[in-house]
């Protein structure tokens, strides 16, 4: 009798984007504990401007920011979707907590490494501070929050993560967020803002090949985890801004017609000559369609703070 394979997300996922045409693996699978790792190194180089921008943000208008999160030192909950090693939000962390706010933290990852390393961190550097991490796929994770809580939420999801979307997956994002908030309920959303192309590409390919080897580690995962057997040799890394749409997009492409095989899936992947993967999608957006999908998704704008060369903006709407 033949044996039907029991195939895990990514398997499943993979096996999606390697069938379609043309082919494409999904973004969030970029995150596990070895990209994680990577993408860290990403945010301390200086040409990825991005987390930079973010933390001079928090820096300067820590005090702006608290007051819009908090009227009269009211009580919150601070969610942070996609948290990481929570390096900009610890700023504000501090400043609440300093300022004798009464709040609890909640970040959600989807590295189990990275957020065991985030509250242990906390736990040295702000003993007294309330932090319920979660760990899993923020769509699902975003679900989970009560409606219903009595307690106001003002819900994070920082460094241009919105920028991996699909229209379509941001509309769905912005849906469930509005959906699962109560009237009150505050959100602070990080854009990468359309800026000189120039300045944009070196962020993604950078001279120290942080990028690249970000790009490529989805590779090595499926190696890994799939028994996958990818040659990295096989492919090259590009990748493409497109001032008009803002779409900075990443591509592995094969240089030589080759063949793979991914053994979890019993399967063997042709790839032609310059065969591109689409990998990524990294959206900059304007002002002005950022106002339009506050109030396409029923939020109110309330501010945007931006920093000094307004390359970044974290845009804070209310529901
Ligand atoms: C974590 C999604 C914000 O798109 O800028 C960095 C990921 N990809 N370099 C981004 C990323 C390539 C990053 N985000």
């Amino acid at each position: 009798m033949e044996q039907k394979l029991l195939l895990s997300q990514l398997a499943t996922d993979t096996l999606k984007g390697l069938s379609a045409n043309p082919k494409y693996l999904l973004s969030k699978y970029f995150y596990d504990d070895m990209g994680s790792a990577i993408f860290q190194d990403i945010m301390h180089m200086p040409e990825y401007y991005l987390t930079n921008c973010e933390h001079e943000i928090f820096s300067k208008q820590k005090n702006e920011l608290l007051k819009v999160f908090s009227n009269n030192g009211d009580t919150f909950n601070l969610v942070e979707l996609g948290s990481g090693d929570g390096s900009k939000t610890k700023i504000l962390l501090h400043h609440i907590f300093n300022k004798g706010v009464d709040f609890q933290y909640l970040p959600i990852d989807i590295s189990q490494k990275t957020n065991d390393s985030l509250a242990a961190n906390l736990k040295a550097e702000l003993p007294g501070l309330i932090v319920k991490p979660k760990t899993g796929d923020y769509f699902n994770e975003l679900q989970k929050l009560t409606s219903d809580d009595s307690i106001p939420k003002v819900i994070f999801f920082l460094g241009s993560n919105i920028g991996n979307f699909s229209n379509e997956e941001t509309a769905e994002f912005l849906g469930r967020l509005s959906a699962y908030t109560n009237s009150g309920d505050k959100v602070l959303i990080g854009f990468d803002l359309k800026k000189s192309p120039t300045v944009i590409l070196k962020a993604y390919n950078d001279p120290h090949g942080h990028s690249r080897r970000f790009i490529f580690n989805h590779l090595h995962r499926l190696n890994r985890e799939l028994d996958a057997a990818f040659d990295p040799q096989d492919f090259v890394h590009h990748c493409t801004y497109n001032p008009e749409s803002g779409e900075l997009k990443n591509y592995l492409i094969a240089k030589t017609e080759h063949n793979a095989q991914i053994d979890a899936l019993e399967q063997v992947f042709h790839f032609e000559k310059w065969e591109p993967v689409f990998m990524e999608l990294s959206r900059k957006f304007d002002l002005e369609t950022i106002g339009q999908l506050a109030t396409d998704h029923g939020f109110e704008q309330i501010r945007n703070f931006t920093d000094s060369r307004n390359y970044f903006v974290d845009s804070l709407w209310e529901r």
